[in-house]
């Protein structure tokens, strides 16, 4: 728990959110600015930066990340297909320091990432 981080008062409650899913090391919700029908927030509960400071003390957490991400495509109806991304740095265009996953999907999405 970092007291600075958005999405660390989002998992303990201080700010609301539309929770899609909890689990003991995973909290999900809808983005604020969905870029799809389906987007939401994949987040570990542990407060890691970005995908730059995932190590073997905390990579449990991005495991768990993707088994949740497994059971909400299902729960939100992208049985097929979806796109998963994480924005990291600078210059990867995150701008919330926590690391996350975006789930996007309900729509054909493009083959280009960019
Ligand atoms: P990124 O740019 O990869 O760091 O993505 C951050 C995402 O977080 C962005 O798509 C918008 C979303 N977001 C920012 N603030 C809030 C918030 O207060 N609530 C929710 N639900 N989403 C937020």
């Amino acid at each position: 728990m970092n007291e600075n981080c958005l999405f660390c008062k989002i998992i303990g409650g201080s700010i609301p959110s539309s929770k899609v899913y909890e689990d003991e090391y995973v909290y999900a919700f809808r983005d604020i600015n969905p870029q799809a029908p389906v987007h939401v927030l994949v987040v570990p509960k542990a407060h890691i930066a970005s995908a730059a400071e995932i190590n073997t003390d905390n990579s449990v957490y991005v495991a768990k990340c993707f088994e949740a991400i497994t059971k909400i495509a299902a729960s939100e109806g992208l049985g097929s297909g979806y796109r998963v991304i994480t924005n990291c740095g600078e210059d990867g265009g995150q701008s919330v320091m926590h690391l996350h996953f975006h789930l996007i999907g309900g729509v054909k999405l493009g083959e280009k990432i960019i």
